[in-house]
């Protein structure tokens, strides 16, 4: 197993569009497992293979308090949106000690395959609907800040150069 590198914003591979999983092989099987130490050690609750540079449409996920429940969506579809849509805090590994509001379906019903390649239905809600949704945009190239004012945005952006800066300078 190994930890994964993970793209820090802004990137601009964090833009790319993944492509459809086609081969349920045994290097499928090995990203999984990476994504999840990757995700576990972090620690997160959720990773998108976007963001280890991986440009396939993937995603691990445990929302579970003993971080011993790992879901693995490959070319998840959302199906059917339900109930309100609603302001929730998110975070991204991508976007260090960035924390901010995003509104989102209450309710979701998501159709992808498993590591084998099995097609599966699942209905989410709460934390694990939410985290679906933000990995989902990693895999269209898409940031949960992008979601915000330009203002904030730009405020994130100065934030992060300001980070960069000082650890440039103390390296
Ligand atoms: O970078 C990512 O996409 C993972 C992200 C997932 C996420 C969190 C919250 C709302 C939406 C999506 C994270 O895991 S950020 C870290 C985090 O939230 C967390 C870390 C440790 C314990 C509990 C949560
Ligand atoms: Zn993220």
């Amino acid at each position: 197993m190994a930890l994964l590198h993970v793209l820090q914003y802004p990137d601009d591979r964090l833009h790319i569009v993944a492509r459809p999983v086609t081969r349920f092989d045994d290097r499928l099987r090995t990203l999984v497992r990476d994504m999840a130490q990757t995700m576990y050690a972090a620690p997160g609750v959720g990773l998108a293979a976007t963001q280890v540079d991986v440009h396939e449409r993937l995603i691990v996920i445990d929302v579970s308090d003993t971080h011993d429940a790992l879901q693995v969506f490959i070319n998840p579809e959302i199906i059917a949106r339900s109930g309100e849509e609603q302001y929730e805090q998110e975070g991204c590994l991508s976007v260090p000690d960035v924390y901010e509001k995003v509104k989102r379906s209450s309710r979701i019903t998501v159709r992808a395959q498993d590591a084998e390649g099995r097609s599966f239905e699942l209905e989410a809600e709460g934390m694990l609907a939410v985290c679906i949704q933000h990995e989902m945009d990693h895999l269209d190239g898409k940031v949960f800040v992008e979601y915000l004012s330009p203002l904030k945005q730009s405020r994130i952006l100065t934030r992060i150069g300001k980070l960069r800066r000082r650890q440039h300078v103390n390296a």
